[in-house]
């Protein structure tokens, strides 16, 4: 493939986007079965589109999928698979060497494997063998909080709620999480508001809206049902708001795929009516900024004793800490704010005045938001802006974090938490007869130290890429080969699984495409989407699975061989997937009748005490929060560790990607082609630099403990990207992401402000000039 950079001209949507997704049918070798999948996908009796978390409409014969999703859909459901010979010809060493695409790109997994370190290969192994290595490792722990139990978020609820309980029965509250790494920030400023710590709004509220904010997202690429809704309400005339660092061509413009005379016209719509491009981690100041240009009006209103601009009824009867809020952003002045957003007071006010103008707003966010030392404040001040005017708990108006992984909220709501509500446990227990451990346990970053430090020593992951998706890679590689034992449930081979400890387990799993026969009888999973919808999946595939088995099978044998079936007949849950819902149904009171429910179609909603005014915080109030806005978005001051100049680093996911999986090299709306070792930066500063676009660049951290984290080889692309700002891709830029650096209250790593240098890679430059 050969790489270019290009200017993508088109709006998002489209004939690209239904051409690649052709591409990518065709590809694929399995044409028809592929087309019967996509048909499957989020419609009442298929299964969860493996995408992302957006919800689904109810309008019948609608095609529910987007061209990401045939991407993910496809790779899970490939005919290839990785034969045993395949391992007893490449060692570790070698496959090591090879890029993530090249591994994942071998088909899936399909039989146990166990890491042989005598030849450095992975050796066949049986289910029965698998599991009791794995029990006696755990049994011979000093205590169960030695173990470390990792879950990304495609686990269905089922599978979710038999970990946590297998762990829980074992003794520790050690589930770290793709959340921790996510959206944990929205999960603690919410809780902190509210006493809950979802979104509030439905899918339907998107046709309501008079006005959507959208801060830190690219859905284009990542959420791209959501354009959608955008375009929907573009449409209605309704006002899209976007900040986001880089112009994103979703957000700019849409042609939808659904919309026959706008495709044959080579026709788009735009989707923001106002487009701001805030410097990394400027949201908290820009969103200051509109409550203070509203405040300012509000003043005038009562100067002239016209109607507050807030909505004062809501506030006296709802809320509590407006004053010290007040006095915050009184106390923040616009120098600050114009500084640290980079946006103009000008361009805040029309913000601002939009949000005035609407009766209902919606304001959604994503990893732009959340991943920043600050980003739980920052939520605070999008909280703080809809409780203000009143925006919370009617139609067309409310908060919507936009979750990543497809169940991840669902594995959230079934316990995969390190820090269980009291309540929780109390109920398990009952339910289950047993004293379920109450220490919190290790969150992600605690994890990656406790194996570092030799205190944790085995690592069992339930899906995932745990060494790739978390900071600091080589601090990660070194705790993971550290463990006694390493276990990965997977479908296909991903980097982790090459970074062993001294003992280690490969797992293949049905996805969630596959059909799953239990005693003969095709089993259904539930997932949880972002807007607390829960729904039934099924597989459609007939594939051939090999000794694949499925995740609930996978726990259940690991749980028998570990603890026994004394307590809990773990096998009789593997038998029919109804079964666990029935203790769900005991254990979570939303959850009532839960068998019966998911025959409804399109699922049911779990209901969200804050759309009821239901605050679930001691005072049963909602909490404005009052965080002064931090003096700089970096931790420490790069000046005082180097002479260069710095740039805050910002890492984001292309157009081919899904997270640490890479289906292609191309990032078409960026124009990035046939490559991803790139940095994208402002003009002025590649001259500044005294450097030219494609020149071959060293990218080197800043972080006060001084250890070297660094990257040759990166390509320098001029974008339009605020001065001092640069972007790269995740997962490669991993390597650079200082473990400490960890957001304040949330403890997700900062990957989306990492202060590096640049300078030119004159040994490259060098090789170059020889040819
Ligand atoms: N196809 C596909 N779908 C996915 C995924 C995938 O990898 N591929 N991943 C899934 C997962 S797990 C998640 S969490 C979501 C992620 O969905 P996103 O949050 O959209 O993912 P990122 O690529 O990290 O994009 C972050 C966006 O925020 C902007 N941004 C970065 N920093 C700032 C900032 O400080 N302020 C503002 N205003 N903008 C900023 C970036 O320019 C970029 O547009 O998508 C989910 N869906
Ligand atoms: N630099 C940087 N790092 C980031 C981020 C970022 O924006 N920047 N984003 C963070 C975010 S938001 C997230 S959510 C995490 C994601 O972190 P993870 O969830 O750990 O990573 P994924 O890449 O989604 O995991 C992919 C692997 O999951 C396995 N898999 C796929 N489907 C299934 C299944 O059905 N069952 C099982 N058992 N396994 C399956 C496959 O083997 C595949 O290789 O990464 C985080 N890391
Ligand atoms: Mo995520």
């Amino acid at each position: 493939m050969s790489k270019k950079i290009t200017q993508y001209h088109n709006a998002a949507g489209g004939w690209g986007a239904l051409a690649s997704t052709a591409k990518h049918l065709i590809k694929s070798e399995n044409i028809a079965k592929n087309i019967r999948n996509l048909l499957n996908t989020n419609q009442d009796k298929g299964f969860d589109c493996p995408g992302c978390a957006w919800g689904d409409n109810d309008e019948v014969g609608h095609f529910k999928f987007c061209e990401n999703g045939a991407k993910a859909v496809n790779w899970e459901a490939t005919s290839k698979r990785v034969s045993s010979d395949f391992f007893a010809q490449h060692k570790l060493s070698w496959l090591k060497q090879q890029e993530g695409h090249y591994l994942e790109s071998q088909g899936r997994l399909q039989q146990p494997l166990s890491y042989d370190a005598h030849s450095d290969c992975y050796l066949p192994i049986s289910w029965e063998d698998a599991f009791e290595l794995i029990a006696k490792e755990l049994n011979q722990l000093d205590s169960p909080d030695q173990a470390e139990f990792y879950t990304s978020g495609r686990t269905s609820n089922e599978a979710a709620f038999l970990y946590q309980l297998f762990v829980r029965k074992f003794g520790t509250n050690n589930f770290s999480d793709c959340s921790n790494m996510c959206h944990e920030a929205s999960g603690v400023a919410l809780n902190q508001a509210f006493g809950i710590g979802a979104g509030t709004v439905q899918l339907l509220d998107f046709d309501y809206a008079d006005a959507i904010f959208v801060f830190g997202q690219n859905p284009g690429s990542n959420h791209p049902r959501m354009l959608d809704s955008l375009y929907k309400a573009s449409h209605r005339g309704a006002h899209i708001v976007s900040f986001n660092t880089l112009k994103e061509r979703g957000l700019e413009r849409f042609s939808s795929p659904q919309n026959a005379l706008e495709m044959l016209k080579n026709g788009s719509t735009t989707i923001s009516s106002l487009y701001l491009t805030p410097k990394l981690g400027g949201d908290m100041a820009a969103i200051r900024g509109m409550v203070k240009a509203m405040l300012a009006i509000d003043r005038q209103h009562k100067e002239k004793q016209q109607k507050s601009v807030f909505d004062e009824g809501f506030i006296a009867q709802h809320c509590e800490g407006l004053e010290r809020y007040i006095q915050q952003v009184d106390d923040t002045d616009w120098e600050a704010i114009e500084a640290q957003s980079g946006l103009s007071r000008l361009q805040i006010e029309q913000a601002a005045l939009i949000h005035l103008k609407a009766k209902r707003v919606i304001c959604t966010w994503a990893m732009g938001v959340t991943q920043h030392k600050h980003s739980v404040a920052t939520i605070h001040e999008i909280i703080n802006l809809q409780l203000l005017r009143g925006q919370l708990g009617k139609h067309g108006a409310g908060l919507c974090p936009v979750r990543g992984h497809s169940n991840v909220q669902g594995d959230r709501t079934m316990g995969i938490n390190e820090k269980p509500s009291a309540a929780f446990l109390k109920k398990l227990g009952r339910v289950f007869d047993f004293l379920p451990p109450k220490q919190p346990g290790h969150n992600t970053v605690q994890a990656i130290r406790a194996m570092l430090n030799k205190e944790s020593k085995v690592f069992i992951g339930l899906g995932g890429n745990f060494a790739a998706a978390t900071p600091d890679t080589q601090q990660t590689e070194q705790a993971l080969s550290q463990c006694a034992l390493t276990v990965h449930v997977a479908t296909k081979l991903n980097r982790s699984h090459l970074v062993t400890g001294k003992k280690a387990l490969i797992l293949p799993c049905l996805g969630r495409t596959d059909i799953d026969l239990q005693a003969g009888v095709p089993q259904r999973v539930t997932v949880e989407d972002s807007f607390s919808m829960v729904h039934a999946s099924e597989g459609v595939v007939p594939s051939d699975i090999g000794e694949m088995r499925s995740e609930i099978a996978i726990i259940a044998g690991i749980a028998q061989a570990t603890l026994g079936s004394e307590a809990i007949d773990w096998a009789y849950f593997i038998e029919d997937y109804g079964r666990i819902r029935d203790k769900i149904s005991q254990v979570l009171p939303k959850f009532k009748d839960f068998n019966n429910k998911i025959n409804q179609a399109g699922g049911f909603y779990l209901g969200n005490f804050v759309a009821q005014y239901h605050w679930q915080t001691p005072s049963a109030k909602a909490q404005i929060m009052a965080y002064p806005l931090p003096e700089s978005i970096l931790a420490f001051t790069p000046d005082e560790l180097t002479d260069q100049p710095s740039f805050v680093l910002q890492t984001l996911r292309s157009h081919d990607q899904y997270n640490t999986t890479i289906y292609g090299m191309d990032d078409r709306y960026r124009g990035i082609h046939g490559q991803r070792k790139v940095l994208m930066m402002n003009k002025q500063d590649i001259e500044t630099l005294g450097l030219m676009h494609l020149d071959k660049v060293i990218l080197t951290s800043l972080w006060p403990d001084k250890i070297n984290r660094q990257l040759s080889g990166f390509t320098v692309i001029e974008y339009e990207i605020p001065l001092g700002n640069v972007a790269a891709y995740y997962p490669e830029a991993n390597p650079l992401v200082p473990l400490e650096s960890v957001g304040e209250l949330s403890d997700t790593p900062t990957y989306k402000s990492i202060a590096i240098t640049v300078v030119k890679d004159s040994a490259r430059i060098r090789v170059n000039t020889q040819v």
